[in-house]
């Protein structure tokens, strides 16, 4: 363990350097309790168009750099449907690439639905899935039987402790998005061939209903 001091510092700088342009917008959401923990808190806004149902969503999301170089994520979500699993993501464009942040609902074209293939261009891909165990790389984006639940009036709640999180300090922003929407009230991420939205498929495959993959809200870490 000879060498964790430095590990921690130069995490903890660079962390700081990745989030520097954030500080100042935020300011008033900022706390920093020392030099070493720096945590920083963002709203996470619905990105859809209006009239797509179930899609009034809110929260929060604050990113807190440990003392112990661990970076510590929490999402607080409100209005989400209901007792269902919601696949959660860190977007971001790792290198040198301007990250246009988030979508809003002049991404949704003429569908009118905001696809996750819709929002790629403005919060990139995923760096990180956002699971309560288990793997959290990219190939965990659909493993929706590890992802924080919605309780019964769409409040979901998770917090996580990440050692490290690829391309994370490289991005320039980065994103979480929520996604999810049970349109037809049916209580389950299936289709349904007589609702107008539940019968259509996910952007990302024919087999993958829009429900399960349909992004709700996005907020930017470091916009
Ligand atoms: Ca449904
Ligand atoms: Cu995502």
């Amino acid at each position: 363990m000879r060498n964790a001091p430095r590990i921690i510092v130069a995490t903890a700088a660079a962390f700081a350097l990745a989030l520097g342009g954030a500080a100042t917008a935020y300011a008033a959401h900022d706390t920093n309790p020392s030099d070493r923990v720096a945590s920083y808190s963002y709203s996470l806004d619905a990105i859809q168009p209006a009239d797509v149902p179930g899609s009034g969503a809110s929260g929060t999301t604050r990113v807190k750099a440990l003392p112990n170089g661990k970076i510590q994520v929490t999402v607080e979500a409100w209005g989400l449907s209901p007792n269902l699993p919601h696949a959660m993501h860190l977007h971001g464009v790792p290198g040198d690439q301007a990250d246009l942040g988030c979508p809003g609902p002049a991404a949704a074209g003429d569908d009118g639905v905001v696809s996750v293939v819709d929002g790629i261009p403005f919060y990139g891909s995923i760096l990180t899935s956002l699971t309560w165990t288990g793997d959290t790389s990219p190939s965990s984006a659909l493993a929706l039987d590890r992802f924080a639940m919605s309780d019964a009036d769409g409040y979901l709640y998770y917090q996580r402790t990440f050692t490290d999180i690829p391309g994370y300090t490289d991005a320039g922003t980065v994103q979480v998005v929520v996604h999810g929407i049970d349109f037809d009230g049916d209580g389950a991420y299936a289709f349904n061939a007589d609702d107008p939205f539940s019968s259509r498929p996910s952007s990302l495959g024919a087999g993958i209903p829009l429900e399960a993959t349909v992004p709700v809200l996005c907020g930017g870490i470091a916009n």
